[in-house]
Formats: structure tokens, C-alpha cells, sequence
């Protein structure tokens, strides 16, 4: 892992073009929970289960109880030493984009620029009946919060399943990602479609791919590095000075 480690560092200080894309395992660290596994529970539902449009149209409450939670979990966390080696990354490279599938706005915290949020902002409203979008960053939204433009009910900003990416953002990523000479994939189970497969869009295009991870994951096997660890331990070594 420490030769792993040297070179994928080597190479980052050499190249002209890098993109990363990170998961919830990026920000496990600074206390938010990820989604899969145990660590994915909510009361007895899984994360997963809650975030989709049949649960929000089923029971609208036990979905925004969810988004309430994890507003309140959030606004009381920052960001780690990943995301701050990110920013300290994004400094050093001509040309970087960080691609997020995180809706938990870490990364502008760590202050973070040229950033693509794939599934959306938590910190953002939609009103389901004028569509319009509004940034709210209170950490309790009420059992059932409307649009005060129309009195519609208002959902969370964010990607649910089956539903489709900005295509705007996700041009953008998979741009980047064929773009790039080396590309890091960050904390993620790589499971979840369109994302997971950038890092191997990036890869059929001739990238250098890195998958950083606590564990092994489905596409390990495909990547030129796969280095198992703490983000908060890794990331900083690939950008830091010295070893
Ligand atoms: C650490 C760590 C530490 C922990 N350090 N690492 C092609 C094939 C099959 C299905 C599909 C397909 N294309 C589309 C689909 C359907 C679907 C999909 O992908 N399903 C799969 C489950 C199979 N995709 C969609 O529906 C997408 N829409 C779409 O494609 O529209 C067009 C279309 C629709 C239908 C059919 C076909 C086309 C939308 C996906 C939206 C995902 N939304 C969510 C919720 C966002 C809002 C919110 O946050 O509330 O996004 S679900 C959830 O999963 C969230 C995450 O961003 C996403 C990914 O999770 P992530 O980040 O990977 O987290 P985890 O928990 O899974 O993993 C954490 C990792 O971190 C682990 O590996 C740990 O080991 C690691 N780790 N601590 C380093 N300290
Ligand atoms: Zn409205």
C-alpha cells in the first residue's frame, strides 16, 4: 500500500487534469452516516427505502423526518482532513473537478470550487407544484413544510431513485471524468448508476483511476490503485508534502 501510495502521489504532482468523485465515505469521518450497511439505518428503514419518489408520495412525513434528521446531524458536523486535502488538491492542478455524490455540502464548507453535485443539495427545497427551488439552511423544515410562493408542498432538492440527473451536471462530469489523466473515486460503493461509472469511463479513456476505500469494492479489480483505508488518513498523504 505504500508503494501504492508513493506512486498514485507522484503522479497527482505530475499531472494536468485530474477529477475525483467521492461517496458518503468521505464525510463518515466528520460523522455523517453512509448510506449501505448498518450504517445505513434510520429507525428500522433503510436509508436506501426512504430515499425514493414512491416513499416521498406514500408518506411524504416519514420522508421529511428523515431529510429533518439529517439536516440536524449535519448542520452540527464539518468538514475532515479529506476534504480539506481536496481543496489543498484543487490548488495544486491546472485543471480539477470534483464530482460529489453527496447532497451533505462538506465540500463547499472545506471551500471547495469546481465542484459538480451530482445528486443535489440538501440544502435546497423544491416546491412540487411551481418547481421552484430555494436554498434553506434550517436544520428543522416541519413536518410537512410548503412553497411560500404557491402553497405547494415543498421536497428536499436532491436525486431520488429512478429519477434523472441534471443533465447539465452530469455532461459536466462525464466530461471531466473522460478527460482527466488521473482520477480518484473517494468513499463511495461504487453501486449507484449513473455515478459509478465514471471512474470507468475515466479508465476506458486512458486514465490513471485510484479508488480509495475503508473496503474492497466491486470494481477494485478494475481500477490501477486500489488503496484500503481511512479517507482522512489517505487522501491527505496522496496531496501533502513529504510521505
Ligand atoms: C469509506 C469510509 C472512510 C465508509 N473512508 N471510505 C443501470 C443499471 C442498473 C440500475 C440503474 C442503471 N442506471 C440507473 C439505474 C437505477 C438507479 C441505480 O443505480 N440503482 C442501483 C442501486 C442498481 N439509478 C438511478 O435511479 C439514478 N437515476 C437515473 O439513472 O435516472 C435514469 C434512469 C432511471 C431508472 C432506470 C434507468 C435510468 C438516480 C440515483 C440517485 C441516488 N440517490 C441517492 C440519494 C440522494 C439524496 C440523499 O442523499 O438523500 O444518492 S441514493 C444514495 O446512494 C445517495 C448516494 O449519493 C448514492 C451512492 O452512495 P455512496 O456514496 O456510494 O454511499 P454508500 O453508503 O453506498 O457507500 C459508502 C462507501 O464508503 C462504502 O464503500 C464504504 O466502504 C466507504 N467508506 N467509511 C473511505 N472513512
Ligand atoms: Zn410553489
Amino acid at each position: 500500500m505504500e508503494i501504492a501510495i508513493q506512486k498514485l502521489k507522484k503522479k497527482l504532482a505530475r499531472a494536468e487534469r485530474v477529477t475525483v468523485l467521492t461517496g458518503a465515505g468521505i464525510s463518515a469521518e466528520s460523522g455523517v452516516p453512509t448510506f449501505r450497511g448498518a450504517d445505513g439505518m434510520w429507525k428500522n428503514y433503510q436509508a436506501t427505502e426512504l430515499a425514493t419518489p414512491q416513499a416521498f408520495a406514500r408518506d411524504p412525513e416519514l420522508v421529511w423526518a428523515f431529510y429533518n434528521w439529517r439536516r440536524d446531524l449535519i448542520s452540527k458536523v464539518t468538514f475532515n482532513a479529506a476534504h480539506q486535502a481536496l481543496v489543498d488538491l484543487e490548488d495544486q492542478v491546472p485543471h480539477f473537478t470534483l464530482i460529489t455524490q453527496n447532497v451533505d455540502g462538506l465540500h463547499l464548507l472545506a471551500g471547495s470550487r469546481n465542484l459538480l453535485e451530482l445528486h443535489g443539495d440538501l440544502w435546497k427545497v423544491r416546491c412540487t407544484k411551481c418547481e421552484r427551488v430555494v436554498l434553506d439552511r434550517s436544520p428543522d423544515m416541519g413536518t410537512l413544510p410548503t412553497c411560500a410562493h404557491c402553497g405547494g408542498l415543498l421536497r428536499p432538492h436532491v436525486v431520488w431513485f429512478g429519477e434523472s440527473l441534471d443533465p447539465d451536471v452530469l455532461g459536466s462530469a462525464v466530461e471531466a471524468a473522460r478527460s482527466s489523466e488521473v482520477m480518484l473515486v473517494i468513499g463511495t460503493s461504487a453501486i449507484v448508476q449513473p455515478a459509478a461509472s465514471l471512474g470507468l469511463e475515466a479508465k476506458a479513456a486512458g486514465a490513471t483511476v485510484a479508488e480509495i476505500n475503508l473496503e474492497a469494492t466491486g470494481q477494485s479489480g478494475a481500477m490501477d490503485y486500489a488503496i484500503h483505508g481511512k479517507a482522512g488518513d489517505i487522501v491527505p498523504r496522496l496531496v501533502g508534502e513529504g510521505t
